[in-house]
């Protein structure tokens, strides 16, 4: 696998890649790509053989697939791309100093920690930009996403958790697991470069403390941790660790981007998207409405915007061949309000249905004065507590940082609970926006699951949780949140088991809209190895001459 990984990032191509990535314009509307990069021309209708929405993991894996089947296609991302320095020379802002980069459009950041010791210390005012990570709002649940160039890749914790065999099956019963199992999760791991931690050095660094400490607390209660891969490069942070490299995941840089050590999409499938020469990535561009045209050609108006959020211009192209890769809000969202504006009439009545949060919840224990968790935390989580197993009760939860530079004896986890509870999207014309209708009451069957596995930690070591770092006064359980926003376009019954949506030839979803609300790992590894499955079967069957 490494001399493959190894073969795959020197190829020639991808070099090529990589550095028209690193020389393209980063603001203002920017096409990138190998071809000389002039400036369009307001067209009237660009026409191209594909186009894919969005450019996180089902956007760049067929991206990259198209790219090297030789077929001319065009990636429209809403963010910006991610390349050029800030006055202090950094590309990415830390957690700790928050700037305009850090978040999508805000004047005061929205941290999933709001307050410590209660206090409104964590957020800071900002100006209004296209920074990387969105939190989106509905009613009774609010999502973070990426925004950029690398989609979620550009601001999530690199772990790349293959599910559990049994679990994808109950989630995928018509997917072929010996396929996925031995083909396409192999596949995504190797393209996405994932490794793991040094066992020893992981036992032996001040920086891994804090997941030390909270594997003692679970161990106490008789449940077992299990080492989660990540995409951030180990060697990279042990460098890091010994002084020798520049700190970025020992730096308290995560969900505001990574400046290094990071194998974000755009170092990996990107760069080798753009490197086979058939691929143009357009940044800040948004595609807003989607229909099909007499000729079974699909047409596409975007808005272009500007670094303070104004619509500039707007862009109409038309495809063959309409790829869907804008995450479970992105993609959703465009298809329901297609079938409710009748642009798209013959869409499943299934779209827009088979939402859920993964039975995401943020949670923090205080520990005993001698049980420290460090002042030195790195922000890349390497443990998780698997009681999946657990028929009463499964969770997965993973060992989260909280770097602060100081000892606060925190342990934070996000718990991934077998909540079965799922939503369906709304369209409200007024606002032309597409909304879950997650409810108050769905969050809660996440909360109780995570509580009695906590509950049980707790009790065996004589601690209880933290409440004051959720915003309300008495808040032990982040319910409000989810960074894995799954379903909406469920595989086998909103597309065919390839992700074709049925009604519409020649229209794909690759993207996590496909899953059905819950993994019960972090997803993103499913969904690349799903995208991978479904251009290996469209590529073969859809585009023959
Ligand atoms: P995604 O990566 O969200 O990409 C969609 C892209 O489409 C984005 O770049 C959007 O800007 C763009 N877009 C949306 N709408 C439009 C439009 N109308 N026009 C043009 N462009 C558009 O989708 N998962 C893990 O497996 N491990 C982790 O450690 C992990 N940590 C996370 C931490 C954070 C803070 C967050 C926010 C997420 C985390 N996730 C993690 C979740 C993971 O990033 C997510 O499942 C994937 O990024 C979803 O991939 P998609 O391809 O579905």
């Amino acid at each position: 696998m490494t001399e493959k990984l190894t073969h795959h990032h020197l190829s020639r191509r991808h070099i090529l890649g990589i550095a028209a990535l690193q020389t393209a314009a980063a603001l203002g509307f920017t096409r990138i790509g190998l071809q000389s990069a002039e400036a369009v021309e307001p067209a009237a209708v660009e026409a191209v053989p594909a186009i894919v929405i969005g450019s996180g993991y089902g956007g760049a894996v067929a991206a990259l697939r198209l790219g090297q089947a030789g077929i001319r296609t065009l990636v429209l991302e809403m963010g910006r791309l991610w390349n050029t320095p800030g006055p202090d020379g950094r590309v990415f802002c830390s957690t700790t100093a928050p700037d305009q980069r850090s978040m999508w459009f805000r004047t005061r950041t929205e941290a999933p920690l709001a307050t410590f010791l209660w206090l409104d210390v964590v957020n800071k005012n900002i100006s209004p930009y296209p920074g990387v990570l969105d939190r989106v709002h509905f009613d009774a649940m609010s999502v973070y996403v990426g925004r950029g160039v690398g989609g979620g890749s550009l601001v999530n914790g690199g772990m790349a958790v293959t599910p559990v065999r049994s679990y994808f099956g109950e989630q995928f019963p018509t997917v072929d697991a010996n396929e996925m199992y031995g083909t396409y999760f192999p596949r995504a791991r190797a393209m996405l470069g994932v490794n793991t931690v040094d066992p020893d050095w992981f036992e032996s660094t001040e920086w891994y403390r804090f997941a030390r400490t909270s594997r003692k607390a679970a161990a106490n209660a008789g449940l077992k941790t299990t080492f989660v891969p990540n995409v951030y490069d180990f060697g990279y942070m042990q460098r890091e660790a010994a002084g020798t490299a520049t700190k970025s995941a020992l730096a308290g840089e995560v969900i505001y981007g990574n400046n290094h050590g990071k194998r974000s999409l755009d170092k990996t499938y990107l760069a080798s998207a753009i490197g086979t020469g058939n691929i143009t990535i357009n940044t800040l561009e948004r595609v807003r409405d989607i229909r099909r045209q007499a000729d079974g050609t699909y047409l596409l108006t975007t808005d272009r915007i500007d670094a303070g959020g104004a619509v500039v211009g707007t862009g109409q192209y038309s495809c063959t061949y309409l790829f869907l890769g804008a995450g479970s809000l992105g993609t959703t969202e465009l298809l329901v309000r297609a079938r409710e504006t009748g642009a798209l009439p013959a869409l499943d009545a299934s779209v827009g249905t088979g939402w859920g949060t993964n039975g995401n919840v943020m949670l923090g224990r205080a520990n005993h004065l001698w049980d420290t968790v460090g002042a030195d935390e790195s922000t890349i989580p390497v443990l998780g507590i698997d009681d999946w197993a657990n028929a009463d009760n499964p969770v997965f939860a993973e060992i989260a940082p909280l770097p602060m530079g100081l000892e606060h004896w925190i342990s934070l986890y996000l718990a991934i609970t077998k909540n079965p509870e799922r939503a369906s999207f709304s369209y409200d014309p007024a606002t032309d926006s597409a909304k879950p209708g997650w409810t108050a009451a769905q969050s809660a069957v996440s909360v109780s699951m995570a509580k009695k596995l906590f509950d049980r930690i707790n009790a065996a070591n004589a601690t209880i949780y933290r409440y004051d770092l959720f915003g309300s006064a008495s808040k032990a359980f982040a319910d409000d949140f989810t960074y894995h926003p799954l379903g909406g376009c469920v595989l086998g019954r909103a597309t065919d088991d390839y992700g074709r949506v049925k009604g519409y030839p020649r229209l794909y979803v690759t993207d996590g809209s496909l899953v059905p609300g819950s993994i019960g790992v972090n997803p993103f590894l499913t969904i690349t190895a799903l995208a991978e499955r479904t251009m290996a079967r469209v590529l073969a069957e859809d585009t023959a001459p």
